[in-house]
């Protein structure tokens, strides 16, 4: 996969994409991310990239040649062109199961009050938001989702963590953990976790899985995949029972 990212302010991508994970996928050549300053784009001896929007008001827009030309110039036969913007679809894990499937990501990062709606209209193909909080433009966005991506792309995690365990894939959060020591400051780990009984571990994990979620998430109850039983101890939680009843 190809990912270019789009931005006026280059340096905030260079910590995040070499470090870890994103920076050992690249070195893998399992993604190829660029990053891709927009004010090489822009004509002019000043190179200007944005301009009061028409109607007044205040506020500055990105303006649409250089967005075009630098699309135009990046982009193949099979490019995705997504805008992260404020007013764009929710990002979910869904989404990123999605955008792991294609070729080419050439993410646009919005700045100021927004983006010339002509960009919008003529030459965005999806408009992603992360969530409802106003940040200071899309930059922090894209590095979302091209995190959320990236991992999901083959031979970038390796078999202990396969992304189709995680939490939100399989509906639920995730249970407790613990590692060494077994005792910290008079604070035990969980018994069951040490007693080498894999059943009753499992049997643990997903109950508690299950009372996590209940407390935290109640939501993700709705759409989860549960068993007959599974949806019997979600009944008795709500009668006011704890897990602790069902882990004799
Ligand atoms: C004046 C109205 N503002 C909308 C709430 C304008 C505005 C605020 C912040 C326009 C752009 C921005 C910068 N944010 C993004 O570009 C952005 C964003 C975000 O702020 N939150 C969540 N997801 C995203 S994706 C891009």
């Amino acid at each position: 996969m190809k990912i270019d990212v789009v931005t006026l302010f280059p340096g905030m991508f260079s910590g995040p994409l070499q470090e870890s994970i994103l920076a050992r996928a690249q070195a893998k050549g399992l993604v190829q991310v660029r990053v891709v300053n927009l004010r090489d784009y822009a004509a002019g001896r000043h190179r200007v990239t944005d301009d009061y929007a028409f109607g007044g008001g205040g506020g500055m827009v990105l303006k649409p040649e250089p967005l075009f030309a630098c699309v135009e110039a990046l982009r193949g036969p099979d490019s995705r062109v997504i805008l992260l913007d404020p007013q764009g679809e929710r990002f979910t894990q869904a989404l990123a199961r999605r955008l792991a499937r294609e070729s080419h990501l050439i993410l646009l990062c919005g700045r100021y009050e927004g983006v010339d709606e002509r960009v919008r209209q003529n030459l965005v193909d999806e408009e992603i938001s992360i969530g409802d909080y106003v940040l200071t433009g899309g930059e922090f966005p894209a590095l979302v989702v091209a995190d959320a991506v990236i991992r999901l792309l083959p031979g970038v995690l390796g078999d202990e963590a396969a992304p189709d365990q995680d939490s939100f894939s399989t509906g639920l959060l995730e249970h407790p953990q613990y590692t060494r020591p077994e005792e910290f400051r008079g604070l035990r780990v969980p018994e069951v976790l040490l007693s080498g009984d894999h059943p009753r571990i499992a049997r643990w994990r997903r109950i508690m899985a299950l009372w996590r979620t209940f407390q935290r998430r109640p939501d993700l109850l709705e759409t989860a995949d549960l068993t007959p039983d599974e949806q019997k101890l979600i009944e008795a939680f709500k009668q006011g029972k704890r897990p602790e009843e069902y882990l004799a």
